[in-house]
C-alpha cells in the first residue's frame, strides 16, 4: 500500500473526528438525566428524585424511641438485623458442625522476605456436607500480630495471586504489606458461583439446603457474608494476625456483602465498602441509577424472595440502606463513590452515610461528615463514618486503598 501525505492526512483527520465523536458522546451520556435499562427508565436527575421519608433507626418496633446505647443494643440493633434478613439478604445460620483449617501452602519469604504468605482450606462441615473456602493470607514478618484488611473478592482469582507474578491495584497486597498490615482474599465464586443458574452450587445446596425453601433464606450474597465469618474464624488462630483489627473490604457487589457481614458479625473492627450503590450504601428510596426493580431483575438470586414485593413498592420497605450502616456503629465505616458511577448513586450513598449518625451519636462518636455529598477527590478519612468521592470509574484502585490505610491508621494509632 502506498502511503502519501495525503493519506496521511485523510487518515489523521477521520481519527480526530472518531476522538471527537466519543467525546461528544461520552459528555452527552453523562450529562443525561435518563436512561434506559431493561426495559425501564433509569433517572439520572436530582430533581426527577421523588419525595421520600426514611425509616426511623431509632424508632423501635413497639413505637418508642431508643434514648441511649442499652436501647440500641438490646433492643434496636436486633430489630434492625432481623428486618434485613427478613426483607432483604436472607436469614444468616448460627450452626455448622465443625470447621477445619488446613494450610495448604505457606512461604515464610514471601515478597523478597518482606512477608508470610500462608494459603490456607477453611472446610465447614454441616449434615455431612462440607465445603472449602480457600483464603491467600499476606502477614508482615517481624511485626507481631498485624492488624488486617479481608478482601470479599468479586473478580478473578488473578486479583489476590499468592506467587505475586500478577498484580493488581484491586488488591495491592506489597503496599498493605509496606504498611505494616495484612491482607487477606477469599473468592466469592467458591462460596456461592456468582450467576443466577449455579448460585446454589456451594454453601446453599451442600450446607443450608433449607434456606431454599424459605422466602427469607439467604442468596448469594447472604452466602458470602457467611463466608467471611467463616474466614474471621480462622483469622482467630492465626498468633500473626491482630485478631481485634481486622477490617472487611468489598467492591461494589463485594461492597453490599462487607456492609451486610460487618453490620452482623461484630467481630470485623472496621467495614470498607467501595461503589456499593444499590442494596449497598445507597439509599433505595431515591430511585436514582439502579433501583431494586432493576437489581431484583438482574441479579434476583443475590437477595431473598421477599425483597422482590418491593421493585414496585419502595416505600413500604420497612428499612433503608442507613439502617445497614448503622448497625455497624459504633465501630468505623468507610464508603467510596466515583464520578463516572452515576449507577451506583454517589449522591444517595452518601445521604445514607449521614442518615446512620443518629446511631453513632448515642456512642458519642462524632463524625466528620460535611452537609452534602464532598466535593470531588476530598477525602473525608479523620472520622468515625469516613468517605470520598473519586474522580474515574466504577472499581477500587490504588486510591481507594491508599484511603483505607489513612482511615485505619486513624483509628489504630
Ligand atoms: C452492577 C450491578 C451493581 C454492582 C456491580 C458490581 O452491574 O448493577 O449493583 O453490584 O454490578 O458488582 O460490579
Amino acid at each position: 500500500m502506498l502511503i502519501n501525505t495525503a493519506s496521511i492526512k485523510r487518515i489523521n483527520k477521520a481519527f480526530l473526528l472518531t476522538i471527537l465523536f466519543c467525546f461528544v458522546a461520552f459528555l452527552r451520556s453523562s450529562a443525561q438525566k435518563t436512561d434506559k435499562f431493561m426495559g425501564e427508565i433509569v433517572n439520572y436527575d436530582e430533581e426527577s428524585v421523588p419525595d421520600y421519608t426514611l425509616p426511623d433507626v431509632l424508632k423501635m418496633k413497639n413505637g418508642k424511641f431508643v434514648k441511649n446505647v442499652a436501647d440500641w443494643e438490646k433492643k434496636r440493633r436486633a430489630e434492625v438485623l432481623n428486618l434485613f434478613e427478613e426483607h432483604v439478604y436472607g436469614r444468616m445460620p448460627k450452626a455448622f458442625d465443625s470447621i477445619r483449617f488446613e494450610v495448604s501452602k505457606e512461604d515464610q519469604n514471601a515478597m523478597g522476605g518482606r512477608a508470610h504468605l500462608k494459603e490456607i482450606a477453611v472446610i465447614v462441615w454441616n449434615k455431612g456436607n462440607s465445603i472449602n473456602i480457600p483464603v491467600v493470607l499476606f502477614t508482615p514478618k517481624g511485626k507481631g500480630p498485624a492488624p488486617l484488611f479481608l478482601l470479599i473478592n468479586n473478580r478473578s482469582k488473578r486479583n489476590t495471586d499468592p506467587t505475586r507474578e500478577r498484580k493488581s491495584t484491586f488488591w495491592p497486597a506489597e503496599t498493605v504489606i509496606d504498611s505494616g498490615y495484612a491482607i487477606a482474599a477469599f473468592n466469592i465464586n467458591d462460596v456461592a458461583p456468582d450467576n443466577k443458574e449455579n448460585y446454589r452450587n456451594g454453601v446453599l445446596n451442600l450446607l443450608y439446603p433449607e434456606q431454599l425453601e424459605t422466602s427469607d433464606g439467604m442468596r448469594a450474597i447472604g452466602a458470602w457474608a457467611w463466608a467471611a465469618s467463616r474466614v474471621m474464624d480462622y483469622f482467630k488462630t492465626d498468633k500473626e494476625v491482630d485478631f481485634k483489627r481486622v477490617a472487611i473490604v468489598g467492591h461494589s457487589r463485594g461492597g453490599k456483602t462487607a456492609l451486610w457481614a460487618g453490620a452482623q458479625d461484630q467481630r470485623f473492627a472496621m467495614v470498607f465498602s467501595s461503589c456499593s450503590g444499590s442494596t449497598g450504601a445507597s439509599l433505595a428510596r431515591r430511585q436514582y441509577g439502579e433501583t431494586i426493580s432493576l437489581i431484583n431483575k438482574q441479579f434476583g438470586y443475590w437477595f431473598n424472595d421477599n425483597y422482590k414485593q418491593y421493585s414496585k413498592n419502595v416505600n413500604s420497605l420497612p428499612v433503608d440502606q442507613h439502617m445497614l450502616i448503622a448497625s455497624i456503629a459504633p465501630r468505623p465505616v468507610y464508603t467510596t463513590n466515583a464520578t463516572l458511577d452515576r449507577w451506583a448513586d454517589p449522591r444517595g450513598s452518601y445521604l445514607a452515610l449521614l442518615n446512620a449518625r443518629p446511631v453513632y451519636d448515642l456512642y458519642k462518636k462524632r463524625s466528620a461528615l460535611v452537609p452534602d455529598l464532598p466535593s470531588v477527590n476530598s477525602p473525608i478519612v479523620n472520622s468515625i463514618i469516613g468517605y470520598h468521592y473519586r474522580e474515574g470509574i466504577h472499581d477500587l484502585n490504588a486510591y481507594d486503598w491508599e484511603k483505607f490505610i489513612r482511615f485505619a491508621n486513624f483509628h489504630y494509632n
